[in-house]
């Protein structure tokens, strides 16, 4: 196959994004609506804000805001998370982080799928945020056993995207006949099946067990649970749900409103109760609730101190509040995220100058025009401050461990609140994953460095740190 009828891993991630979201909207009709609303506050927010669409004009990012979406899958063995690994990097996407669940009553870890450089997730920022069942977590040995077995005798891949995931592999790509098939092959794995694989009294065994056991279990593949769409105002879209027939979760996860948005902040609406015909059945008789809607709205990624002091302002909330946020506790849960997060800056500069955020660097008009033979031993902020460069928040592409618990929480009801008394564990879900989890962290000093080294070239300065 010669070079050039390779087709990119980043336009195949493209197709395969629209490719998810088409078939969920057509399984999922309020994920549609989701959809328009978004787009309506969006479109709102950029008339209004000139501030806002100028500076996703600058980062480009504003030609990928309407592709822009998450979402989620559950697998139930190392196998098949490895096989995942393997497709995802069909579609140039790599596991990013490692997140441990159990500490919200969750029994999985996860890992993030996504493009990592920053022109790639240009194309497309599609992310996939994947969780592997942690199955020495059933107590009772023959369940254990059971959904071993079960699991073991399922193959969510077809034979097809297997094949195309090796071709790719060992010969550096696909072509288009190729890239076409794979992101319709690929597509079988993630969608819903409205019959289960076991009878209707192992579903019940699994599900009393934890819901999510079920869900993972006795299903054929490991469907799509939700896709996210990104918001530029995610309380404005939260506000305007119930119109629309949606009923939101009663409070936002992450950050609270800020001027200069940091991270992530999340909302999701309940899952939807499926008919299923379980293995002894002909028709449905029996449901299922797997599936739900989700919208965030994203911000700037934060430097280790800049998370350090996230974290522990968001704990300092919660431990006053002294309960899981829910309808009840909304209101005072919202004031006491506004009264902590006081203490974290709310303008760029203030971010910027206290090593809190991640940016990129950008040459302005004036810095272009500049002597720059009279720029040799200027520093970063030299530069910034005469207005030479400008400093944009790069954006967060990730997720947060508690968001999620929070995510995971409002569709599984409080028959999830599980203590387990174990500890995260890396080095397994590595292990069956085939390689180890990149940190995002150097992900996002890599391109801040990528940008600075940029502006230094295009001043004809020497590199600056
Ligand atoms: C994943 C929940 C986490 C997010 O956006 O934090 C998540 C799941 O329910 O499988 O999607
Ligand atoms: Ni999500």
């Amino acid at each position: 196959m010669s070079q050039q009828s390779v087709v990119s891993p980043d336009q195949i991630r493209q197709r395969f994004s629209r490719a998810m979201s088409d078939m969920y909207r057509e399984e999922v009709p309020l994920y549609g609506t989701l959809m328009e609303l978004v787009a309506q506050v969006n479109a709102q927010v950029l008339d209004s804000d000139p501030t806002v669409a100028q500076q996703l004009r600058r980062t480009g990012e504003i030609e990928r805001l309407d592709l822009e979406r998450h979402g989620a899958i559950r697998v139930g063995t190392a196998d098949e998370l490895a096989t995942l690994c393997r497709l995802f990097a069909v579609m140039g996407m790599q596991p990013v982080g490692y997140y441990d669940l159990t500490p919200a009553g969750v029994p999985v870890h996860s890992t993030a799928f996504r493009a990592v450089h920053e022109a790639s997730l240009q194309i497309s920022p599609f992310r996939v945020f994947t969780s592997l069942l942690r199955l020495e977590l059933i107590e009772n040995p023959e369940l254990r056993a059971f959904a071993e077995t079960v699991l073991t005798k399922r193959s969510i891949f077809t034979a097809q995207a297997l094949a195309l995931i090796e071709h790719a592999e060992q010969h550096g790509g696909l072509n288009e006949q190729q890239a076409a098939n794979f992101v319709e092959q690929a597509l079988e794995t993630f969608r819903w099946h409205h019959s289960a694989t076991v009878t209707a009294a192992q579903y019940q065994q699994l599900s009393a067990q934890h819901r999510l056991i079920a869900d993972v279990v006795a299903f054929k593949g490991p469907h799509i649970n939700h896709l996210t769409p990104r918001t530029l105002d995610i309380d404005s879209v939260q506000a305007k749900m119930p119109e629309h027939g949606i009923t939101p979760k009663a409070v936002i996860e992450g950050p609270p409103r800020r001027q200069c948005p940091i991270l992530l902040r999340q909302t999701s609406f309940k899952a939807l109760d499926e008919p299923i015909a379980f293995s002894d059945q002909h028709q449905p008789h029996g449901s299922h609730s797997a599936r739900f809607g989700e919208i965030e709205q994203r911000g700037a990624a934060l430097t280790p101190k800049g998370r350090a002091l996230y974290d522990r302002l968001l704990n300092a909330a919660r431990d006053e509040l002294d309960d899981f946020p829910n309808e009840s506790n909304a209101a005072r849960y919202n004031s006491l995220m506004e009264q902590h997060f006081k203490a974290f800056p709310d303008s760029d500069d203030g971010m910027r100058e206290q090593g809190l955020a991640f940016f990129r660097y950008f040459v302005t008009e004036q810095g272009l025009a500049a002597d720059h033979d009279a720029l040799k031993a200027a520093s970063l902020q030299d530069l910034i401050s005469a207005k030479y460069l400008r400093a944009v928040p790069l954006v967060y592409e990730d997720f947060l461990p508690v968001s999620a618990a929070g995510i995971f929480q409002s569709n599984l009801g409080d028959a999830a609140q599980i203590h387990y008394g174990v500890h995260s564990n890396q080095q397994a879900f590595d292990k069956a994953l085939g390689r180890s989890t990149l940190d995002e962290l150097t992900l996002y000093a890599e391109t801040q460095r990528r940008s600075i080294a940029e502006c230094c070239k295009a001043l004809n300065l020497p590199p600056l740190a």
